[in-house]
């Protein structure tokens, strides 16, 4: 199958799951084409079977904003004329479904028909797609695709609840591959980031509000209280100099190390003990799925998706949002027993499991299938 894909190329979870299924498809054989304004951070390579063509939106002084969609449903016309793509996936609803279904009408006035799919990934719909100045655009936008997806049952069930949706929304969920993380402990070189009798405490995300890092400074602050630790925080965003001023104020700075955004994910991983998420909001948290796929156990809040993901008791545990106490000893309890550490390592892997991507890339693969039909 030739398929084109609309993403985020950045950091952000959205465009990673995007970059990874064009990767597993074209593994499986398809023609992928990635349509976007920039290369996809985790696009490990270019092969036959991928490619990659950018959006380019030329100044003009007159616009106050440059129009992105106006030059990304253009690129879909003539990516899909030029290389026969026969269906369409786009992750992110804002704008992306705007204008792939642009695209989609352009192409039909010319006899072409390819159907649309989907993904909704979660602040498209929680955060931003549900402003009033989005919405009717987004509800449109959803109504008018061939296929929705969404990554959680708990997204589905939001876009249902804040928007006028006819569509049926499939849950497909995010999926990991395993066979890309460390293989084992011991090669994970923790020696360089902290001393043997030292735990490793990591949080990875873009330091928006939703996810609550200052509650990440504060429950790590109570670990310390109790047990040597260091604290690692990977990724960049605008909450990053709050959390260090916080981290400052309670005595902590020094044991924590702002990484900034790394391409190194698995890496870090591999040496951590224990990874936090206490988000106001989370459709789905993947951050906490690579984390759990390697070995790590997850404290995390129980909103959104969160516990079709973290099993309370199992892979790690959950809390109120905001509860910092709460998780703070929950992080204890994991950290402070090594017998109750070796058995959260253990089943956070058995729960990553689940959401393989050996099992998840088929499921898309019927979602086109499914989309082709409908055209
Ligand atoms: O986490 C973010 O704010 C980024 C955002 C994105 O679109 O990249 O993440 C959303 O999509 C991810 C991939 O499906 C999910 O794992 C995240 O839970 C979701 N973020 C939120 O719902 C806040």
């Amino acid at each position: 199958m030739k398929i084109g894909i609309v993403c985020y190329p950045t950091f952000g979870g959205s465009g990673v799951v995007a970059t990874e299924l064009g990767m597993a498809l074209s593994k499986r054989g398809h023609e992928i084409h990635f349509i976007t304004y920039k290369q996809p951070v985790r696009l490990e390579h270019l092969s036959n079977h991928i490619h990659y063509h950018q959006v380019n939106v030329p100044e003009y002084p007159l616009f106050h904003y440059q129009p992105y969609e106006l030059a990304l449903s253009s690129k879909l016309v003539d990516m899909v004329k030029l290389h026969k793509i026969e269906v369409l996936h786009v992750h992110y609803a804002i704008p992306h479904a705007y204008a792939g279904y642009m695209a989609k009408k352009m192409l039909r006035e010319e006899g072409i028909h390819i159907p649309m799919v989907t993904t909704l990934h979660g602040t498209d719909i929680t955060l931003v797609g549900n402003h009033p100045f989005y919405k009717p655009a987004v509800t449109f936008s959803i109504n008018k695709s061939d296929v929705v997806t969404s990554v959680s049952q708990s997204l589905k069930d939001d876009t249902l609840k804040y928007f006028d949706v006819k569509t049926d929304i499939k849950v497909v969920h995010n999926f990991i591959d395993s066979s890309k993380r460390k293989s084992s402990f011991e090669d994970c070189q923790r020696a360089i980031m902290a001393n043997e009798d030292e735990k490793i405490v990591t949080h990875i995300s873009n330091f928006r509000k939703v996810k609550r890092v200052d509650d990440v400074i504060r429950i790590f602050h109570l670990i310390t209280k109790k047990i040597k630790a260091k604290l690692i925080m990977v990724g960049e965003g605008p909450e990053i100099e709050n959390a260090k001023q916080l981290a400052n104020e309670l005595g902590v700075l020094e044991k924590v190390i702002f990484m900034g955004e790394s391409n190194e994910i698995n890496k870090i991983l591999c040496f951590s003990d224990l990874f936090l998420l206490p988000s106001e909001n989370e459709s789905f948290g993947l951050a906490a799925l690579e984390a759990m796929v390697n070995g790590v156990p997850v404290i995390s809040t129980n909103t959104g998706g969160l516990p079709e993901v973290n099993k309370h008791g199992f892979s790690g545990y959950l809390a109120d949002v905001g509860d910092v106490k709460t998780m703070g000893e929950y992080a204890l309890e994991i950290l402070s027993d090594a017998e109750n550490l070796t058995r959260f390592k253990t089943n956070a892997k058995k729960m990553a499991s689940k959401f393989d991507i050996d099992a998840i890339v088929p499921l898309y693969e019927k979602v086109y299938e499914e989309a082709l039909q409908k055209s």
